[in-house]
């Protein structure tokens, strides 16, 4: 079972890109975002009790998004492997991902983050903001707290897999398809070792 993070701030192509790693590799795609925005949709408790932390940009408590992945993993018993999108954001998320894995007997192989410019996220977000509907990519100050929320509380995930030596960079920026050839080499070279 092959169990990656694809790691990177708001807008980075964590989305884009698993979306096509995932059906290259046959692999599940888990990003909290995307369920998260699912339980908004549908109204559901915790749906009304995120978008409160979503719209303003902040993160949604650790305890409901541990609670979802749980149970997102225990449905995927018999997957290929898992690429976690959005996930984890916060070292306590990590920590908890890292329990939940061992009960399984499996692990974390690689963090992979996307490295891009600051100047470039702002401008791929406010383009997403005029067709997304999303609340969060609509106005230039959501936008850049996000972007500090990521660097403040989630660049230490990235620190927390560097010291059990499971870090890889790839630079995030130019064409999609040049991305993703560098990522499909990545998860290659994690497959051979
Ligand atoms: P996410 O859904 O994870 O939102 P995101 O960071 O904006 O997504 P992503 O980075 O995947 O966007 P993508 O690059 O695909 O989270 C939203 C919110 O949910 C968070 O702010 C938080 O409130 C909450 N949340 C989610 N997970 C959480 C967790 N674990 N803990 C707590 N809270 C959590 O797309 C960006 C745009 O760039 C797209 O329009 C795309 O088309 C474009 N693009 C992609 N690659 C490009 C390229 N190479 N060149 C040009 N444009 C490109």
């Amino acid at each position: 079972m092959l169990n990656i993070i694809l790691f990177g701030p708001p807008g980075s192509g964590k989305g884009t890109q698993a979306q096509l790693l995932k059906e290259h590799f046959n692999l599940i795609h888990i990003s909290t975002g995307d369920l998260l925005r699912q339980e908004k949709a549908n109204e559901t408790p915790l749906g009304v009790e995120a978008k409160n932390f979503m719209d303003k940009g902040l993160l949604v408590p650790d305890e409901i998004i541990i609670g979802m992945i749980s149970t997102q993993i225990d449905e995927q018993q018999e997957a290929n492997g898992i690429i976690y999108d959005g996930f984890p954001r916060t070292t306590a998320q990590a920590e908890a991902l890292d329990n939940l894995l061992d009960l399984k007997n499996t692990s974390i192989h690689k963090l992979i983050e996307l490295q891009v410019s600051e100047e470039e996220l702002i401008q791929r977000l406010m383009e997403r903001g005029k067709t997304s509907g999303r609340a969060d990519d609509q106005d230039l100050a959501t936008i850049k707290h996000r972007i500090q929320v990521y660097k403040n509380e989630t660049t230490p995930v990235a620190e927390y897999y560097q010291q059990q030596d499971k870090y890889e960079a790839i630079n995030g920026e130019g064409d999609i398809d040049d991305i993703t050839s560098r990522l499909k080499q990545a998860l290659e070279n994690i497959q051979d070792s």
